[in-house]
């Protein structure tokens, strides 16, 4: 017949030293995966606006982007995806532009044109200087306060020089076959 259980031993020795904790580059593949994370949020997000609502021609692809931003942030923000603030180059573009302003029940938008290098020498932000072709409205550009070197097309389609400073939504351009 089995008998009753011993007492206790004593405790056994320490175990072996673990392996040490890779915590640091854990901590850096994670703060990396945090990053692409945001990153890929905003290009869904991007992408989910996009299907929404562009508007094109033939040649072009046109993107109101509902976010406040400087010009200069604007600018980027087109060209990080692959555009250029919009450049009305003639009354069919401008017309589109102004139309798609209108729908989106906007006031006003930044566009890519600026006399940021030479005052009263307006260029579109591709570098391209202006054409015969121009919708200021009457009394633009007046470069008031001496500090209005950026252009915002208002929802009826004219130009007015604003300073490039403030914020507001902006519409891109995208080349077809750049896409
Ligand atoms: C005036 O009226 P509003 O705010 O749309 C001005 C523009 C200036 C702008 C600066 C006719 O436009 O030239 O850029 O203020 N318009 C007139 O905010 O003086
Ligand atoms: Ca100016
Ligand atoms: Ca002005």
């Amino acid at each position: 017949e089995k008998g009753d259980s011993g007492d206790i031993g004593p405790p056994g020795p320490n175990g072996e030293p673990g392996i040490p904790c890779e915590c640091s580059q854990l901590r850096k593949a994670i703060g990396e995966m945090d990053n692409q994370v945001s990153q890929l949020t905003a290009e869904l997000k991007f992408i989910k606006n996009a299907v929404a609502g562009v508007r094109e021609t033939d040649s072009k692809i046109y993107l109101l982007v509902k976010e406040e931003k400087r010009y200069a942030d604007a600018q980027l923000a087109c060209q990080g995806r692959g555009g250029t603030l919009g450049m009305p180059k003639d009354e069919a573009a401008n017309g589109l532009m102004a139309a798609y302003i209108a729908q989106a029940g906007l006031a006003r938008v930044f566009i890519g044109i600026n006399d940021l290098e030479r005052e009263g020498t307006f260029v579109y932000s591709d570098r391209s200087p202006m054409q015969t072709f121009s919708k200021w409205r009457s009394g633009e550009p007046n470069n008031a306060y001496d500090e209005e070197d950026c252009v915002e097309m208002v929802a009826s389609g004219g130009w007015n020089d604003v300073a490039c400073h403030v914020t507001m939504h902006f519409l891109c351009e995208f080349d077809k076959e750049h896409v």
